[in-house]
Order: C-alpha cells, then structure tokens, then sequence
C-alpha cells in the first residue's frame, strides 16, 4: 500500500475511507480533519478557553496534542479516582498525564477525589449500594460533576473530552436497543450550555479507535494501555465487540451508524417537549440547592445526596 498523497510506503490503511498514507500525512490528516469537525457541528471557536478532560489513555491525549497543534487554548483536567486495584491503574495514568503536560508545557489540573470527598470511588461505590458491585454508576456520576465544577469554577467556556467513534456508536447501540428518547435526544458532537453548565464537545467523534490508537503511537505518545480493571465485563465492551464484528464484515458501517443517526436527528426525528431557549434550563431540569448544577431529581442532585450518604455513613462510624 502506498500513501495516497506521496507515494511513499503507507503506514495507516484506512479502508472504509478507502485511503492509505504515510506516517507524516498521517500526522497532517488527523488534526485537518478533526478542525473539520470542529467548524462543521460549531464545537468552539479560537479565543474560547477550552478544558480538555484527560484520563491517560490514548484519545484523551491525543486530543489534547491535537487541539495544541492547532492553535487553540487549551487546558487539561486529569480526576484522580484513586483505582489502584491490580495494575496500579490511577497511579499510572495519573503519572502518563502529568508527563505529557509537563513535556508539553502544558497547564493541567489535578482532582484527586479520595482527597476532595475523603473516599476513593470504590469505597463511595460501595457506601452508596449503587451500580450492583460495580462502582462505575457512581464513578461516572462523580465524574461528571467533577469535569462540571471545574469548568464552571475556573471560568471555562468548553469541555472536550476523548470519545471516538467507538465510543459513541456502542453507546449509541445501547441507546437504540432501549429506545432512551431522551438519551438519544442529548447524544451528538455538541451538548450546548445550560445554565450553570459548560457546553461538552467531543472533537474526535468520527474517528474510528484504531484511527486514534495509530494517531498516538505515531505521535509517540506514552499513554495507559490498560483499561481501567472495572471496565471488564461491561456492557459496552460487549456492544463494542458485536459492532467490530459488523465492522469486518462491512467496513464503514460503524461510521454510517453514526452519521445517519446524526442526520435524523438533525432533521427533527427526535422532538423535545421541554424545549428551552438557548442557555436555559429545559422545564424538567433545576439547579441543585446546595451545588448548582442543573437536577431533574426532587430536592438535591444525585452526586450531593451520594455526599450526604458518605458523610452520614462516616459520622455513624
Ligand atoms: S466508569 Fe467504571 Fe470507567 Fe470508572 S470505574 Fe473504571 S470502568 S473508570 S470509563
Ligand atoms: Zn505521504
Ligand atoms: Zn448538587
């Protein structure tokens, strides 16, 4: 196979773009085609102060290298869950972080949520009886609100984050199996602001995961290889593997998913009711009392009645 645009011996086959090149236009094709994406669903736009949420794998990263190289201002979050089952997972991610910022001079900060909200996430997991043993319901949850607060606190006016077109298609798949309207509803590039919330962008949307994964050995970036030890077992590894399976069979399906639910969603398939103007909350969403993110639950959030939980649990010790 030879690149497409020099002729010299490929180094990324993509074939459901029918398009092989070398690794220097490689390394040229992915940030053009990602500041694409940026101008084409309107993510941000240069001046806006943009909070990249890395975890030390290699979309994150990547990301953040990316979206540097292109010009744009942009600061990393890394959130310590304090992990460190097996393979050390948190300690070692933090560590692939950190080295990439300060390699890159770049400004990072740092949650570490054991410290923050006196537990690391399996011990909040497991005080909250959420999530059947596993601690991802309440990981994501504290995640969210973490990524949320920070950028809100520090004035920022984006928050990106790594999913790549696996990602989005599995959850995607989940999505449509269960017809969640208004998961679907919320699904895309682009989740604008509400009050008291950033706009979440996810710039690398349309890249398939071997796409990012060449990106960044390419790039040499060092990033975790392993995933996080909860992760096994999970119904989106599981809708992950089903959909390459299809992928092999039928390269570019993966894509063609993605993109057509995009197009309908765009021309309206899925209404909301509680529409709202632009920066409001819609109807079925209040602001939390006590931390001021935007609730559909009675009274407090999820993530500060987990809190409470935590507290009560501690004083009762
Ligand atoms: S949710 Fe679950 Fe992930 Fe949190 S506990 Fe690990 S696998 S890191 S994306
Ligand atoms: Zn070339
Ligand atoms: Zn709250």
């Amino acid at each position: 196979m030879k690149c497409r645009k020099c002729g010299a011996k490929a180094s990324v086959n993509m074939h459901q773009h029918k398009l092989a090149l070398c690794k220097e236009h490689y390394l040229e094709w992915v940030p053009e085609q990602t500041e694409r994406f940026i101008k084409k669903y309107q993510m941000f736009k240069r001046g806006d102060r943009i909070l990249v949420a890395v975890s030390g794998g290699k979309d994150s990263l990547s990301l953040w290298d990316i979206l540097v190289r292109l010009g744009y201002q942009v600061d990393g979050l890394y959130i310590g869950l304090g992990i460190d089952e097996g393979i050390g997972y948190s300690s070692e991610s933090h560590r692939l972080a950190e080295k990439f910022a300060n390699e890159n001079n770049l400004n990072l900060h740092i949650v570490d949520i054991e410290k923050e909200y006196s537990q690391p996430i399996p011990v909040l997991a497991e005080i909250s009886h959420r999530g059947h043993g596993k601690p991802c319901a309440v990981c994501g949850l504290t995640k969210r609100h973490v990524m949320n607060r920070i950028a809100r606190d520090l004035g920022y006016d984006v928050l990106a984050t790594g999913h790549n077109l696996d990602d989005e298609a599995a959850v995607l798949f989940g999505n449509t199996l269960s017809w969640s309207g208004e998961y679907l509803l919320r699904q895309g590039p682009v989740l604008p602001s509400t009050d008291g919330l950033a706009r979440k962008v996810k710039p690398l949307c349309r890249f398939y995961e071997r796409e990012m994964t060449a990106y960044a050995l390419l790039r040499g970036i060092e990033y975790i290889y392993e995933e996080c030890p909860f992760a096994e077992g999970s119904t989106s590894i599981y809708y992950k593997e089903l959909l390459n399976k299809l992928e092999t069979d039928r390269p570019g399906s993966k894509l063609t998913f993605y993109l057509r639910f995009l197009e309908a969603r765009q021309s309206g398939l899925f209404v909301e009711h509680n529409v709202a103007a632009d920066g409001d909350l819609p109807t079925y969403l209040h602001p939390c009392p006590n931390c001021g993110q935007p609730t559909s639950a009675p009274g407090l959030c999820s993530f500060c009645r987990l809190m409470e939980k935590v507290k009560a649990e501690s004083n009762a010790l």
